[in-house]
């Protein structure tokens, strides 16, 4: 008797502190609409800010491509701390550089087959050129979490973009927990949207975006 009086709150305060911590996580799903735009593609969505993950992101290492005298992919989405190499896999010399403030770089001419890497150690928009074909531009966005997606033809996303962080080798990036979030997006030719979401104990919430032409704001303020 004495025991089981002893043991059984401790039980139960084990069940109330580790099952809902479990089960309660969900995703962010939904398309986004622009007017002015061809397509709803290429389209970041993300959310400001996040739990910490368990995942260390910064050892990642994503590829900025450059062929046919252009950067692929044109947008590339990254974590804070990782690292891009930009293989010049083209038939002339290419000079990538940036004049962003996220991160100011010059890479100098380089051959085909050649490779340079560069660390992105601050968050925000890095604006990627190259100083022999004024042409070339892409766009690299430091986040702060790997709570972000690209949408596609169709203007759809979801969050987390678990497909996307595999092709990359990251894995173990779960889904968000419970609770509430702001999701933002970022184009070159959009203006910001922004939505408050409720991420639901088990499942997902949906979101829709409408967005009109204008000027792009920043990922995050300083
Ligand atoms: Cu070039």
């Amino acid at each position: 008797m004495i025991r089981n009086v002893g043991i059984k709150p401790f039980v139960m305060a084990m069940l109330l502190t580790f099952l809902p911590a479990l089960a309660t996580a969900g995703k962010i799903s939904g398309t986004v609409k622009v007017r002015g735009l061809r397509t709803p593609e290429n389209i970041l969505v993300y959310v400001s800010s996040a739990p910490k993950v368990s995942v260390e992101l910064s050892s990642y290492e994503f590829v900025m491509d450059q062929r046919n005298l252009t950067f692929i992919p044109y947008i590339l989405p990254i974590v804070v701390g990782s690292s891009v190499r930009f293989p010049n896999n083209d038939k002339v010399d290419h000079n990538v550089f940036s004049l962003s403030r996220t991160k100011k770089f010059n890479l100098g001419s380089y051959k085909p087959g050649e490779s340079k890497t560069v660390i992105f150690d601050r968050p925000g928009i890095v604006e990627v050129r190259c100083d022999v074909h004024a042409e070339m531009l892409a766009y690299i966005l430091v986040l702060k979490n790997p709570y972000f997606a690209i949408t596609d033809k169709k203007g759809r996303f979801e969050i987390p973009d678990t497909r996307y962080l595999e092709r990359l080798g990251i894995t173990g990036v779960k889904d968000l927990p419970s609770g509430k979030y702001l999701v933002k997006t970022w184009h070159q030719k959009l203006k910001t949207g922004k939505q408050r979401v409720v991420v639901p104990e088990n499942g997902v919430v949906s979101v829709k975006f409408a967005l009109s032409r204008g000027t792009a704001g920043v990922l995050y303020k300083r």
